[in-house]
């Protein structure tokens, strides 16, 4: 049982690497929220910080209401060729794929270059020597692509279509090694039956032969405790060794395993036997001791791992109307609408305690924990009540309330990892909403199960973000602490 951990933990799917020099980046999935596309740097592939999102302006990004959970910004590749970096995405609910640059990483990046000539998603980028850049994408296709221009010739061509039966071939990344050329892919899905395979050509066109070990990696079938494994990027350390990022789910509870926190990135060490790369177990080494995240929100704009769905207007989600706090006006009266004004922390850790301080003297604000607009809880107050809700697919109901007296309210959620099975039906987890008392003390007001707010039940791409939102006129939160917990 490998037991790797992730070194990008939570919501940070489909993970694309590249080197300059000694420094290593990283780009992640981010679908209907904004910022989009977060970019993390590192010099050990092991400690990973964010240093920006790629998509950080509207002009770049805007995803109307129709825009479902789970759509928007798919699979992204990073590169660095000719003294820049290159990010190709797919926005599916905008234009399809495009393309944007920048000499900075950490920001900003060029305007989306559209690339009506690309189909489909998971779209990559390689340079073959004589400076020919070639785009392939799910399927598994490819067109040659002036990245200058967005133009592309003549109609994609099929590369490979993985092994024979194993649905979904897709997540392609095409590199030069030696005298090969390798185009590895995603295939079997990204749930249970993921897996990573390769093929390899004397040109970036093919033809390509199979790895006679497909897949290079997989863990279906498997007790490791990391599932899912799939959606794979490589890349080359200066020390010569080559490395595997890649996603995985921790799933919790009994059958059939629920995971909470979406699909998260692990690293892997990697060999070449035979002209083949050969994949190691998960690297076990994380990003080391819990350490909380606080945000007393003093700085003039939202930290970079702060999101929203679908939009964040400055007009609805400020840190300069009152400082030291940060201001929500309320738009969505709940949740469960699409324009709900709501900043959010991806749950990164199985087990974690949260508060947030809230004014709800102008309206009402509350601390939630969402998955999407049919699968949330969330702990609100107003002037005269607090109250704890849940929306579980088409049931919606209050499941606790209090009165409360007029003034700033410090609102708690306690995710408890479920350690000991009780039977095949235990959930991953329990989240515990109420109240901090005026002496420190924490009164829960309700304990409700975790394995609605799973992918397994909710369905989608994400994982849960754990955030502010305003659901009537004008909440103030003076503070928001996450706290991880061992687990
Ligand atoms: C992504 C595809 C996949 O486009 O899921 O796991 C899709 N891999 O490659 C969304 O993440």
């Amino acid at each position: 049982m490998s037991g790797g951990h992730p070194v990008i933990p939570g919501f940070h799917p489909d993970p694309s690497v590249c080197r300059v020099g000694d420094d290593y980046y990283l780009a992640c999935s981010s679908f209907e929220y904004v910022p989009g596309v977060p970019l993390f740097h590192s010099r050990d592939l092991v400690h990973w910080t964010q240093i920006g999102n790629v998509l950080d302006r509207p002009e770049q990004l805007s995803l109307s209401d129709d825009a479902a959970s789970s759509g928007g910004i798919y699979a992204p590749t990073l590169r660095h060729h000719d003294g820049r970096f290159w990010l190709i995405v797919t926005n599916v609910n905008g234009g399809g794929n495009l393309l944007v640059t920048a000499t900075d990483p950490a920001g900003p990046w060029s305007d989306p270059l559209p690339l009506p000539g690309v189909p489909g998603i998971d779209p990559d980028l390689a340079w073959d020597d004589d400076g020919t850049c070639w785009c392939t994408v799910a399927g598994i296709s490819q067109v040659r692509i002036d990245p200058y221009t967005g133009e592309t010739s003549g109609p994609p061509r099929r590369l490979w279509s993985g092994t024979p039966g194993a649905k979904a071939p897709e997540a392609p990344h095409l590199y030069r090694v030696g005298d090969y050329w390798y185009l590895l892919i995603a295939e079997g899905g990204t749930e249970r039956g993921h897996g990573v395979s390769v093929a390899r050509g004397r040109t970036p066109n093919g033809p390509f032969e199979p790895c006679p070990a497909n897949p290079v990696l997989s863990h279906r079938s498997t007790d490791d405790p990391v599932q899912n494994t799939g959606h794979a990027d490589l890349v080359q350390a200066p020390d010569g060794s080559w490395w595997l990022v890649l996603l995985g789910v921790r799933p919790g509870g009994g059958t059939p395993g629920w995971h909470v926190l979406g699909r998260e990135t692990f690293l892997a060490p990697v060999t070449w036997e035979d002209g083949w790369p050969v994949v190691g177990a998960l690297t076990a080494a994380g990003p080391g001791p819990l350490v909380p995240f606080h945000d007393d929100f003093d700085d003039a704009a939202l930290a970079h791992c702060w999101i929203s769905p679908r939009r964040r207007s400055p007009l609805h989600c400020t840190t300069k109307e009152r400082p030291g706090s940060l201001t929500l006006h309320a738009l969505g009266d709940s949740l469960d609408a699409p324009d709900v004004v709501f900043a959010g922390y991806r749950q990164q850790h199985p087990s974690c305690r949260v508060r947030a301080r809230v004014d709800p003297a102008h309206g009402c604000g509350g601390l939630a924990v969402r998955l999407d607009e049919q699968h949330h809880y969330e702990i609100e107050g107003d002037a005269d009540e607090v109250r704890v809700l849940a929306r579980i697919g088409p049931l919606r109901t209050v499941v606790a309330s209090r009165p409360v007296a007029d003034g700033p309210l410090v609102l708690g959620v306690d995710v408890i990892a479920t350690k000991e099975l009780r039977g095949a039906r235990s959930g991953p987890d329990t989240l515990a909403f109420g109240v901090e008392e005026s002496d420190g003390t924490f009164t829960a007001l309700a304990s409700l199960d975790g394995r609605y707010l799973s992918t397994e039940v909710a369905g989608g791409f994400t994982g849960r973000v754990i955030g502010l939102y305003a659901a009537d006129g004008t909440a103030h939160f003076d503070w928001f602490h996450y706290e991880p917990l061992a687990h």
